[in-house]
């Protein structure tokens, strides 16, 4: 037994050394709060100006110019420096503002430094100026609760992660009271101006807030914030207005250096599959970045399986003189055999483990999952708009729930839904999976959201490849290659002779570097009929024990682990690249705001070029906008970006998918990013699928731009 402590506790707990590995605040934290991101040249001057760029331009939606006819008109501007102005015009530029910000959305690194670049900048400008911080996302617009930020409070949330200082909420500002009362609040609190850092959907506040609040004189102004990446904006040539939106940098880096340990864990114990499901909701530009960051065996990109076509079936259809709609997309069976082929193939060469990565939104993409989410999307909006109840309220069971759909196939007809699902809707829905039927059921979030995250994608997926590689390996398929060098030890150590018992044992004996177990041998049973048959071995004798060795290890063990990320890497302190950007974007609304612009999103164009090149813009929201249905009618929203199947990034990851599933003996192809690292200089500077697109315009040839 050890002795016990004489070491008084109270001493103990005093001693500095201790008081400082206790501390809250690390060196790592004080070096990020320190931190001073650079800023783009044109703040560097006393003023800045806007000037209105006008190669860029839109086509306006008839719906975007009816519903926001006060900002339709906006044009893209770029900040300009300017150190010398009229009078009148830097009187107007350094007046004392009231400003508010909100959060809305999920979290994303980097919202703390568009605080700070604001808050800087407008007290810079005029210390009077005061900054009101709206609590709990949009809700705290709508109940009016604020609090007025200091520099106290900003200076200890520099170039750090999440939207601490002010929470975050998801609530949207969708009907005549909330705006009422949202407009009430920036009266009391007499604000200039409103600053709304979010997502597609909170951008699209943003856009209804500048139209309703335009006659009050409080400007608005949106900031893209989401680490899913789907804000992307161009103009209608094509030309990029906001390459990526703050966080995604971050997040995928941060998940990226998990996926990478998890890439060296599985290379070392040889017995797992790693399935990871990452963040993003639709789009897969996160699992995209994944790919490029960490080379995983497998990445699946929804949009590309969206692209599938399955030409033998064409081709048989034609042979028979029919149309076969089916081979267009994919179906969740049809996923999971590209699932198992890719595994099959490793474990040709031995490698019965891998890391496998899949966009949580990639259901989105698969053919019937589709249909079931846009229906019941319709059914729950449907429900909520008719009755004073809503769905997950009147109905909280998932019996509840089957039996309300079961009656609209029984047509009750002053149900709205009844045409919208149908008895062979119902038989498919029956046939998924409880947990499976309670994700598709799940509620929708404020904006009528699918909500990927809550839904176990991964365990959809793996049950069926699970099936399928059980049929495999019952068939003879599914088997673990032995090393030719391997085989002959064995034998040898044994006291058998390898050139003997090879061509009984093998399909490929002498052939290739790994030998397939021969796909009539699925047994010990098969093993034992095979040795008997070839008069190596009495009926009555035991399989000799290195043959039962080999045998043993041909007999895949499909283990799997399942992983998420999202939440975690969302949380993160921010990449360099985010802080900097984000710091940028906190200056260029301040410029938008003192230049009298409202209905406006901050944007910085050639984010992947060198930080000299990186120029601030207003990029005007109303005209992005355009018809979708959410919640089961159409509404103005601004389009989500997926990924393009043509882009160079998808293009590069598509050429290395081969390499990177790496189903050859030699080792596999794993990349590591290393951790999120504020200091020293070894820190990739931008994400990898930033730089590979804007490579489109700096390699397509003349001819090429002039076909296009
Ligand atoms: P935003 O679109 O608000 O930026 O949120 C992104 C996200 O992190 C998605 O990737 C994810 O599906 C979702 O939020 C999760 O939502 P919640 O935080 O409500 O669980």
């Amino acid at each position: 037994m050890p002795e016990p402590s004489t070491i008084r506790l109270d001493k103990l707990l005093d001693h500095p050394a201790v008081i400082d590995a206790v501390a809250d605040v690390n060196l790592e934290l004080k070096e990020r709060i320190a931190y001073q991101p650079p800023v783009c040249d044109v703040f560097k001057s006393d003023f800045t100006t806007l000037v209105t760029d006008p190669q860029y331009q839109f086509e306006i939606d008839k719906e975007a110019h009816r519903q926001l006819s006060h900002i339709i008109a906006n044009t893209v501007q770029r900040v300009e420096g300017s150190d010398d102005a009229a009078d009148d015009v830097k009187k107007n530029y350094r007046k004392a503002r009231n400003i508010g910000i909100v959060f809305s959305g999920g979290p994303s690194p980097g919202g703390h430094n568009v605080i700070a670049g604001l808050f800087d900048a407008a007290k810079k400008i005029n210390p009077q100026t005061r900054i009101f911080g709206f609590l709990m996302g949009p809700d705290g617009i709508i109940d009016g609760d604020h609090m007025e930020l200091t520099h106290e409070q900003v200076d200890q949330y520099r170039n750090v992660g999440g939207f601490t200082m002010i929470k975050t909420g998801r609530t949207k500002i969708d009907d005549r009271k909330k705006m009422n009362l949202s407009r009430e609040t920036c009266k009391q609190l007499e604000l200039d101006a409103l600053v709304v850092v979010g997502g597609d959907d909170s951008n699209t506040n943003a856009a209804f807030l500048a139209q309703n609040m335009f006659e009050d004189g409080v400007q608005v102004i949106g900031v893209p914030k989401t680490i899913d990446g789907d804000i992307q904006v161009r103009d209608a040539q094509g030309k990029v207005l906001c390459a990526m939106s703050f966080g995604f940098h971050t997040a995928a880096r941060a998940f990226s250096q998990a996926i990478a340990n998890l890439c060296t864990d599985a290379s070392s114990d040889v017995k797992y599959w790693h399935v990871c499901k990452v963040m993003g909701r639709v789009a897969s530009h996160l699992a995209l970045e994944v790919a490029l960051q960490t080379h995983a065996n497998i990445t699946l990109i929804g949009e590309d399986l969206a692209d599938y076509v399955d030409y033998a079936r064409l081709e048989n259809a034609e042979k028979a003189g029919v149309v076969d709609y089916t081979a267009y997309g994919m179906t969740l069976r049809h996923l999971s055999r590209v699932i198992c082929d890719a595994i099959l193939e490793r474990s040709t060469v031995g490698k019965n483990y891998g890391v496998l990565v899949l966009p949580e939104g990639v259901l989105e993409f698969i053919n019937e999952i589709q249909v079931f989410i846009i229906k019941l999307n319709t059914i729950i909006g449907n429900y909520n708009k008719m009755h004073d109840r809503d769905f997950h309220t009147a109905f909280p069971t998932l019996d509840d729930k089957l039996e309300y759909l079961r009656r609209l196939v029984r047509g009750i007809r002053k149900d709205v839904s009844y045409n919208v699902w149908n008895a062979r809707d119902d038989e498919l829905f029956n046939d998924i999976p409880e947990f499976f039927q309670e994700g598709l059921l799940t509620e929708r979030d404020s904006h009528g959201n699918f909500q990927f995250s809550q839904v176990k994608t991964e365990k959809v997926i793996l049950d069926l490849v699970k099936d399928y590689l059980g049929i495999l390996k019952e068939k003879g398929h599914y088997k673990v290659g032995i090393q030719d060098a391997q085989f002959v030890k064995t034998m040898q150590k044994g006291g058998l002779d390898p050139e003997r018992y090879g061509p009984i044992l093998f399909e490929n004996w002498k052939q290739a570097r790994y030998l397939m177990i021969k796909k009539t041998i699925i047994s010990k049973k098969t093993l034992k009929t095979a040795l008997v048959k070839s008069g190596f071995l009495g009926d009555d004798e035991p399989i000799p024990a290195p043959i039962d060795k080999i045998f043993e290890q041909s007999v895949p063990k499909f283990k799997t682990q399942t992983h998420f990320y999202g939440y975690d890497g969302r949380g993160s302190d921010p990449t360099r690249f985010d802080c900097t950007y984000t710091y940028n974007l906190g200056l260029t609304v301040f410029s938008l705001i003192a230049n009298g612009a409202t209905g406006q999103m901050a944007g910085i164009l050639n984010l992947e070029q060198d930080f000299s090149r990186w120029r601030p813009i207003g990029i005007p929201i109303a005209p992005l906008m355009h018809l979708e249905e959410r919640k089961g009618k159409l509404e103005l929203v601004l389009e989500k970006s997926i990924v393009d199947v043509n882009s160079p990034a998808f293009r590069v990851v598509k050429t290395f998918r081969d390499k990177w599933l790496a189903a050859t003996p030699e080792e596999d192809h794993y990349r590591h990013p290393g951790p999120i690292r504020f200091a020293g200089n070894s820190e990739e500077n931008r994400p990898i699928t930033l730089l590979l697109n804007a490579m489109e315009r700096d390699l397509s040839s003349p001819d090429e731009k002039a076909a296009e």
